[in-house]
């Protein structure tokens, strides 16, 4: 028989070990804003946004390269995106850049501020090793997304340090890609992937 004292004891040394607890975390969320009569307290539990970030040249999708890229611009992208995320119940941060350095910000913010990252990194998915230890150390979903297939490209293209850290990897169908990272984000956050 455990008393209660010594079940608390235990109960915060396993949180000392394990301070972050992502699957029961994102339920209890999703409980909350569902009205879900499970939800351990009446207090509206907010669901963090799932970010969206893009890397270098991103910016310019749809102005050259449509044979590769397709036609469809970030903008509307980001519009796309937004909504099927609405669909789902969830809000977005969509962002691009060029530097990496701001990549790695974006990412490091989405520890405290997301509840996971979809990212097409462009061309540092192929380069960056700081990319990789900031989705390391995210401790949340990660898909990664890229409009071509880079496997089907030219050999540097074949490497991605996302991957290595990546939760799943959706290439090759264009913008379509995106929506499908949000699909799967969505199951994988409610915990029923
Ligand atoms: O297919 C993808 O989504 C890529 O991430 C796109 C990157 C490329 O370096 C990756 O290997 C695969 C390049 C993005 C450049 O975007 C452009 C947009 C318009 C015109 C030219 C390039």
């Amino acid at each position: 028989m455990v008393s209660r004292q010594s079940q608390k004891s235990t109960n915060s040394a396993r949180s000392r070990l394990f301070p972050y607890r992502p699957p029961n975390d994102y339920k209890e969320r999703n409980r909350a804003r569902s009205g879900d009569p499970l939800a351990k307290s009446g207090k509206q539990i907010k669901t963090l946004p799932i970010y969206v970030l893009n890397g270098p040249t991103l910016n310019l999708l749809g102005t050259r390269e449509p044979e590769i890229y397709g036609r469809t611009t970030l903008p509307e992208i980001r519009n796309l995106v937004a909504e099927r995320a609405d669909h789902h119940g969830f809000k977005i941060v969509f962002r691009q850049s060029n530097h990496e350095g701001d990549l790695i910000d974006w990412i490091q913010e989405a520890r405290v501020k997301g509840c996971g990252v979809i990212l097409n990194g462009a061309a540092y998915t192929h380069t960056s090793i700081a990319i990789y230890d900031a989705l390391k150390a995210l401790a949340k979903p990660i898909i990664e997304v890229h409009l071509s297939n880079p496997h089907a490209r030219e050999p540097f293209r074949h490497r991605s340090f996302v991957s290595k850290a990546a939760t799943g990897v959706i290439v090759g169908l264009g913008a379509q890609g995106y929506l499908s990272a949000v699909d799967a984000m969505a199951a994988l956050v409610k915990g029923k992937p």
